[in-house]
């Protein structure tokens, strides 16, 4: 049985940390046995979750996760792929791991203090609870700073996170899925951030513009249903 050390769920999604729903979500298609376990992130190998232990072998990075899954479960959701489909998988990867996540993050944190203290420090005992709060935004922001998103006005990350949402809606198009009528592991990549930007409780820039892709929120709830029969 592996097991994968996730985020509880919070503001009403089963988790609030897009690599680890991706995660979930690419255990789940692979058929593996798994279970699910609430850990304590500051003892991560890498401070970070998701982490996967596979018996004795415990593994860091939910990218690290999929290949592992590969080599050691047989899992290639991917194997049907062609040359030039990898490149744009790997590019729209790319896009949302490396520029939306901290897009999101960021205005997560940066507008929502008392929903988010609560939403994602609710297990951490009440008095020390603003304590670690201030902790970690102040991480969050500094991380945004050097990594220069938090250095863009309100209005270009909105047209960022706008822009994003226009190349993805326009790839899927009226398919069913990324690439047609059979799921790959951007499939997983994508509902991880979307789940987050269009269905996440927290009143965000970015939320709203659910009504401006409904493609995208169909994309969504049909992904939940069919990998967590939800
Ligand atoms: N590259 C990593 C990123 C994982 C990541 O950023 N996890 C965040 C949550 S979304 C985390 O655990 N943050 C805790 C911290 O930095 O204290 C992956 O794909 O697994």
């Amino acid at each position: 049985m592996l097991i994968l050390e996730t985020f509880r769920p919070a503001f009403g999604i089963r988790c609030p940390s897009p690599p680890c729903l991706k995660t979930e979500a690419l255990l789940a298609l692979s058929g593996v046995e798994y279970e699910l376990k609430y850990g304590d992130v500051t003892k991560a190998p890498r401070g970070k979750f998701p982490v996967l232990h596979d018996g004795e072998t415990v593994i860091p990075d939910s990218a690290n996760i999929y290949a592992h899954l590969v080599a050691n479960h047989g899992f290639d959701i991917d194997a049907d792929l062609s040359e030039q489909e990898r490149v744009v998988s790997h590019a729209f990867q790319q896009m949302l791991e490396k520029r939306q996540y901290f897009i999101s993050a960021y205005l997560r944190w940066r507008d929502n203090p008392d929903l988010v203290r609560n939403g994602l420090l609710g297990d951490v005992p009440a008095f020390i609870r603003h304590i670690v709060f201030a902790i970690v935004k102040k991480k969050i922001l500094k991380t945004s700073h050097l990594q220069g998103t938090s250095r863009h006005t309100n209005e270009e990350l909105v047209a960022m996170v706008r822009a994003n949402l226009t190349a993805i809606d326009s790839m899927i198009g009226d398919k069913t899925w990324f690439f047609g009528e059979k799921l790959h592991s951007i499939d997983a990549v994508l509902f991880g951030q979307l789940e987050e930007i269009f269905f996440a409780e927290i009143p965000t820039p970015t939320r709203i513009m659910a009504s401006e892709f409904p493609r995208l929120t169909d994309y969504v709830v049909r992904f939940r249903k069919e990998v967590f029969g939800e």
